[in-house]
């Protein structure tokens, strides 16, 4: 008998909302459940292209805005074929960021959104994307913004305008991150428990 594929699930949303931190404790509770979970983030700073993104992240490296957006995009590329092995294979990927923030900052320093998503047309699509929000009163509480790039509040209210305007109610899960950790978690795993148990077909593609 082939084994059901497993799901992706994509985790989106402002800085700090506590995408890490959630994708963390999902993993960890699908696995304590029994399912089979991996977690990949994007950028995935470990590859060639992962490490000059993240030395222009970092602020040591210049890029043109159309070259960083190419080189965050063929970094998910190039993660495909392996996410379809895990896929097929039964596992289910839960995954830090992905083209969405790929668009979304880039479309916020005032490039065309649709020539934006065109690098990412075809990739693996999300069977459920939880997309996490934070109030301003919560947002300052938390740690402070760092050095990276784009780490600036004005910077982070157009990305914000521009997810509102990729957000997709057909498979997007909007989830208040203004909670404690734990009730936040408890918000996606019950998002998360209906995809699982859901028959979702095979595999599509993103925006075809
Ligand atoms: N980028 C791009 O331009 N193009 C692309 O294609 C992609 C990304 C994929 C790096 O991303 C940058 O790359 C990012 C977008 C751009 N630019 N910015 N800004 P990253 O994913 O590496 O960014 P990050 O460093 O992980 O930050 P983050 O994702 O914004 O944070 P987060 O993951 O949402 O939050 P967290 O790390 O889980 O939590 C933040 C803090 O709050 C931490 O101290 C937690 O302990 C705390 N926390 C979390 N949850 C709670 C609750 N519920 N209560 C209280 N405290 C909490
Ligand atoms: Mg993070």
């Amino acid at each position: 008998m082939v084994a059901r594929r497993g799901k992706l699930i994509v985790f989106e949303g402002c800085d700090r909302s506590g995408k890490s931190t959630q994708c963390a404790k999902l993993t960890d509770r699908l696995r304590k459940e029994g399912h089979k979970a991996e977690l990949l983030k994007f950028p995935d700073r470990t590859t060639s292209i992962g490490l000059i993104i993240n030395n222009y992240l970092a602020n040591k490296e210049d890029q043109s805005d159309e070259v960083i957006h190419l080189l965050f995009s063929a970094n998910r590329w190039e993660c495909m074929q392996k996410m379809t092995n895990l896929l097929l294979g039964g596992n289910n990927l839960v995954i830090d960021r992905y083209a969405y923030s790929g668009i979304a900052y880039s479309a916020a320093k005032g490039m065309d959104l649709n020539w934006c998503r065109q690098p990412d047309v075809g990739l693996i699509k999300p069977d459920k994307v939880i997309y996490m929000t934070l109030s301003e009163n919560k947002a300052s509480e938390r740690a402070d913004f760092g050095e990276e790039r784009y780490e600036k509040k004005e910077f982070q209210a157009k990305v914000e305008k521009i997810f509102e305007q990729l957000h997709d109610p057909s498979y997007w899960q909007v989830v208040n991150g203004d909670g404690s950790i734990d009730e936040v978690h408890q918000d996606i795993f019950s998002a998360v428990s209906e995809v699982l148990s859901a028959d979702c077909g095979p595999l599509q593609k993103l925006w075809t």
